[in-house]
């Protein structure tokens, strides 16, 4: 019988979810969403997929010899156990490790996304137990934004003004002339929050400015960047080369005067310094728009004009958190707010800066007046950390120094690996390095509903929950709505959910009262939310109580003003309103970075040449530039199964966007699968032939499942079109450290072979069951 089950969320949007036999056959969009998510299609067929994972699995090699370093992960087979024995084995694992090494043995960064809700979050889950067991080497930043947040924190103070919480969409219909985006307002982007949102309203605002005249100029390698709704003006520049633009950009308002003196002295050190820079003082190479027509192939004349235009309209200027996923990350967003303060237009309503409009959905709604409900995720003792995309180099040089932001840090020595809720295969760089990292610590765990590509690589796989088999609270920041998440079929299977595989394994450790407090999952709900609600009261915000809010499925905020303006008090009065910076103003120079003495981030905005680009030297061997980006029909490698994903697929291999002069050239046809590769690996994939492409740049996006053609083998060449065995695992710089995932240079052949067999939806091998407790 089919029935159709109040509201639930996930981070793709709000839904009712309709359900046969305990399958989500499927979803009814929340009525109050102007533009539901596409994404929520993934969902049906989802709950019950064969590539969900049964029981407590251990790999074999590891069940027979012990923990230990091993070249056995992804190849060796699985051994399906009972979760009694499972926690046995991992209890007894977890306290060898702490009785030997100490809590600074066990990474618990553990990153990802995982599902939306409150309490079953999974990062606060992991990170709540093993802060139970005296801590974990942890994880900071994010793969997201990484090193956007670094450098706008040391130059801007708090770089949540200019990333999550920036000037309002609607303030921006109002007041804007111009907006200036470097790599787009991708409304793919736009359909999904972390968390969730219950109104998608991106595409209506973008339709709203359009309607009121705002301009759109947009420099990207891809056309669709923008989207369709507003007219834009196209910029198709060689990927990597937004520097030199803003560079020259900058270089016109100070060679023709524009730029605003008054506001620099006011608000802003350093422009000296970086004057100097743009004018060509010390290298001797003025950044003028000649200088950065031969680098980006975007005509002078159209910089100079644009520049002109910027100064003398009420101008934006965005810079998408893709180009901060490339070497040097952090130049991008600092030259973007260097730009917009050199207009004098920080922190005026619709002008200055922002890293981000379009990049999640919720960016450009105003803030809401109170935080979220949270789990309490105790204290960490262990201070050791690493930046969360350097977990390749963490596990192959442990003891090794590395710098990040201004410390001088090691990298710890690791015995457990322990993943709840993230995909490393998905969101990791150059899979054959970490493949081999893989293969160093005595033992891995992996919490997944999924068999993921991570899940493949442990030695212990436990099998988690997804959020319609569990009760909830969904709340999203600057979204006004809380929901009741309403458990809406049995878990799968033995799946459980993480709290309690932790509640098991504290109870086996001795430290179950630290990590549930003696409360059930039911009970946790009511307390989180009781506490939220204190807080609410506090600030003067009537909120139901728990009982009600259960009772009613949700509850409303009242929306806040739609008139935030970032930074407005800072413009008004910068000493009554200082940034948290030394200065107490935007850092165009900074003495604290310069202090560094980086040779890959200096004191001001600078442009460093990619190491892989269309102007290196590679383009011999690899002539194609790789956009590694965001996929538009799925989130991440999540739900890739789904009908919303597996539509898009070309004869069941992720689709590749090529322009049609780079495919006559190579005799490929739309529709052909054809073979990526460079020196890191290869993949398959297929063929889109499109004009909405830059010549000489191709675009797979990152989330097919990882799917190598023989996991036993020490390359790497996946036959379903994940974009990661191609990509260069470095770090942004000294720095900020972040990921650089984006970019890679590649070359593209038509595939004539047969077509090896899909199996990333598959389980793995699986041995038959060894023992019966
Ligand atoms: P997801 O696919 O969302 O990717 O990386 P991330 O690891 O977040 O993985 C989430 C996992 O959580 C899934 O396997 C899902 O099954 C699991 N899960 C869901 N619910 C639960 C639960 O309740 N419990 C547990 N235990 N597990 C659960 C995303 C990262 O990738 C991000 S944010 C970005 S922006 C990066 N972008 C790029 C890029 O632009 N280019 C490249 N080349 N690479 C990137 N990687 C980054």
């Amino acid at each position: 019988m089919k029935t159709t089950h109040p509201t639930a969320s996930s981070h793709w949007g709000v839904f009712a979810p309709v359900i046969e036999d305990g399958e989500v056959v499927a979803v009814q969009p929340f009525d109050q969403d102007p533009d539901p998510s596409p994404l929520l299609d993934n969902i049906p067929g989802s709950i019950r997929h064969r590539a969900r994972v049964t029981q407590p699995m251990i790999r074999a090699g590891w069940l027979e010899h012990g923990p230990g370093p091993s070249g056995g992960r992804g190849k060796e087979p699985f051994v399906p156990v009972s979760w009694e024995t499972a926690i046995d084995l991992l209890s007894n694992e977890l306290k060898r490790v702490l009785d030997e090494k100490g809590p600074g043995a066990i990474y618990g960064g553990s990153y990802g996304w995982a599902s939306a809700g409150r309490f079953h979050h999974a990062q606060s889950q992991i990170h709540r137990f093993l802060n139970s067991l005296g801590g974990y080497v942890a994880s900071v930043d994010t793969y997201s934004f990484g090193a956007g947040n670094v450098i706008l924190n040391r130059v801007a103070g708090n770089a949540e003004n200019l990333i999550l919480n920036v000037t309002s969409w609607q303030v921006i219909v109002e007041n804007t002339d111009l907006i200036v985006v470097f790599g787009g307002i991708p409304l793919k982007n736009a359909t999904v929050n972390a968390g969730g949102v219950s109104r998608h309203r991106t595409r209506g605002y973008l339709r709203d400015a359009a309607a009121n005249g705002v301009e759109f100029v947009h420099f990207s390698p891809l056309r669709d960047d923008v989207a369709a709704e507003v007219t834009s003006t196209w910029h198709p520049l060689i990927p990597g080369s937004d520097v030199p633009v803003m560079l020259a950009l900058a270089y016109v308002l100070i060679d023709e005067g524009l730029v605003d003196r008054a506001a620099l002295d006011r608000l802003t050190v350093g422009f000296a310094q970086f004057e100097g820079y743009v004018c060509g003082d010390g290298d001797g190479i003025p950044k003028s728009p000649e200088w950065a027509e031969a680098l980006s192939s975007i005509p002078a004349r159209t910089i100079r004009e644009l520049a002109r235009k910027m100064a003398g309209n009420r101008t934006l200027i965005n810079v998408s958190w893709s180009l901060q996923r490339t070497d040097h990350g952090e130049q991008a967003p600092w030259l973007g707010l260097t730009l917009a303060a050199m207009l004098g237009q920080i922190g005026l309503p619709g002008g200055g800066f922002a890293l981000g409009y379009g990049s999640i959905s919720t960016i450009g709604e105003a803030p809401l007046p109170i935080g979220l409900p949270v789990l309490p995720m105790g204290n960490n003792g262990v201070d050791a950390f690493i930046p969360v995309a350097r977990i390749a180099d963490m596990l192959l040089h442990p003891g090794e120094p590395f710098d990040y932001d201004g410390k001088a840090l090691t990298y710890p020595e690791i015995e457990i690996v322990y993943w709840a809720g993230g995909n490393p295969f998905h969101h990791h760089q150059d899979l054959r390095r970490f493949r081999q990292a893989l293969a160093r610590p005595s033992t891995i765990v992996v919490h997944d509903p999924y068999w993921t590509g991570m899940a493949r690589h442990a030695d212990i796989v436990l099998p988690s929950t997804v959020t319609l088999e569990r009760d909830d609270i969904g709340a999203t920041a600057r979204d006004t709505r809380l929901m009741v998440m309403r458990k809406a079929v049995e878990p799968y299977a033995e799946s459980r959910t993480d709290y309690a595989i932790f509640s098991d394994l504290a109870a086996k450790l001795g430290t179950a009262d630290r990590f549930t407090e003696g409360r059930t999952e039911a009970e946790w709900l009511r307390h989180i939310y009781d506490r939220w609600q204190d807080k609410a009261v506090q600030v003067g915000i009537p909120v139901p109580d728990f009982d009600q809010f259960w009772e009613e499925g949700s509850f409303e905020l009242d929306r806040p003003e739609q008139s935030f303006v970032t930074l407005q008090d800072f413009q008004t009065d910068p000493a009554q309103s200082p940034l948290r910076t030394p200065s107490g103003k935007i850092e165009i120079f900074s003495e604290t970075i310069d202090g560094f003495g980086y040779d890959d981030c200096p004191g001001h905005p600078a442009w460093m040449e990619p190491a892989e680009w269309l102007r290196s030297p590679e383009t011999d061997r690899f002539p194609l530039h790789l956009i590694a980006n965001n996929p538009r029909t799925r989130l991440h490698s999540q739900l890739d199964l789904g009908g919303e994903s597996q539509r898009s697929k070309v004869q069941g291999r992720e689709p590749v966007r090529l322009h049609p002069d780079d495919a006559i050239a190579r005799g490929i046809s739309d529709g052909d699968v054809v073979r990526i590769f460079n020196d890191r690996g290869s993949c398959l994939a297929g063929a889109v032939v499109s004009n909405d492409i830059r010549q000489s740049v191709i675009q797979l996006s990152t989330g097919a499942w990882f799917d190598p053609l023989d996991p036993a083998a020490d390359g790497v060449f996946c036959v379903h079109g994940n974009p990661n065995v191609l990509t260069r695992d470095v770090g942004t710089s000294k720095l900020a450290q972040g990921c650089t995932g984006q970019h890679a240079l590649v070359q593209v052949e038509r595939w004539n072979d047969p077509l090896p067999p899909i199996r990333a939806y598959d389980p793995p091998m699986i041995k038959s069951r060894v023992e019966s407790r």
